[in-house]
């Protein structure tokens, strides 16, 4: 093989890599309009990102996706079928989907994509928790991924109420044990002194500290701060980001950090 085959395969092995970034969060925390926020961000940067929906139950989408898990399962054929009531279909669509994955990786690929942004089913539960969700990601990117994990920022109000999205970020983090950027969603809707306490709850973590203890001193305090140092010394509460898919905020940081995971270097 002369030097020139060996550029050709090198740049063909470069244009090839696809970085998976699955979008995973709460109810509502705003998946969907964060996956269309961020594939303009990325197409911003003339790179080539694309959307795949994997959310079977959802009627309308902000963003048009290149793969579509609804192309290939009927949520309303599935209810009428099995007479499921709504949460059990979704949770029978998901499992069905995992039939489909490589059909739909095959469709991806076409594309030749930079980055495939992944948006999931409304409930963190359908895709985190079950078996499904771990084969997908496995099947769709090997080991090439990342994860958002995405809060709504009304787990802003109260000190326990932040701690315990900390804990299901730690959750999900282990259950996919993949690089993770956990972010509050919806920050436009914060007043002035709401995002100035996050702020201050983020870089100055005694403070939230602080706060959560007083606010639950009477339930398991000692335990409570001992699961709390813990999440900080994982580091947790460092990486959250402060985002707005309305009004672009902490949309730069999240894709710098993207970059970082993805092409600077980082093991995944
Ligand atoms: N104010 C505000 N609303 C948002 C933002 N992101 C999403 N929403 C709204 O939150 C609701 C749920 O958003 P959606 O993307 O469907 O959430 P998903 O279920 O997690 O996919 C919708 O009414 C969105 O318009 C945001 O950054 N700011
Ligand atoms: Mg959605």
């Amino acid at each position: 093989m002369d030097s020139k085959e060996v550029k050709f395969l090198l740049f063909h092995f470069y244009v090839f890599i696809m970085n998976f970034v699955y979008i995973l969060g709460t109810a509502g925390s705003g998946k969907s309009a964060l996956t269309s926020s961020l594939l303009d961000t990325l197409r911003a940067a003339e790179l080539n990102a694309i959307s795949v929906n994997l959310d079977p139950g959802v009627k309308w989408l902000p963003y048009y996706p290149e793969v579509d898990i609804r192309d290939y399962i009927d949520y309303d054929k599935i209810v009428e079928e099995y007479q499921l009531g709504p949460n059990g279909a979704l949770i029978a669509c998901v499992d069905t989907a995992v039939n489909y994955i490589e059909e739909m990786k095959e469709e991806i690929e076409k594309f030749e994509p930079d980055y495939v942004i992944v948006d999931t089913p409304g409930q963190l539960e359908l895709f985190a928790y079950r078996d499904s969700g771990k084969i997908i990601t496995s099947t769709l990117s090997k080991n090439n991924f990342s994860i958002i994990f995405l809060a709504d920022s009304i787990f802003l109000n109260r000190p326990s109420d932040f701690v315990s999205v900390m804990l299901l970020a730690y959750s999900v983090q282990t259950r996919f044990k993949a690089p993770q950027i956990n972010c509050i969603s919806k920050v436009d809707l914060l007043s002035e002194d709401v995002m100035k306490r996050a702020i201050q709850w983020i870089t100055e973590p005694i403070t939230l500290k602080e706060s959560f203890l007083s606010e639950i001193a009477d339930i398991k305090g000692e335990f409570s701060e001992r699961i709390f140092d813990i999440l900080l010394e994982i580091g947790t509460l460092g990486e959250f980001l402060l985002i707005s898919s309305y009004t672009g905020q902490g949309m730069t940081e999240l894709f710098a950090e993207l970059q970082r995971i993805h092409t600077g270097g980082i093991d995944i």
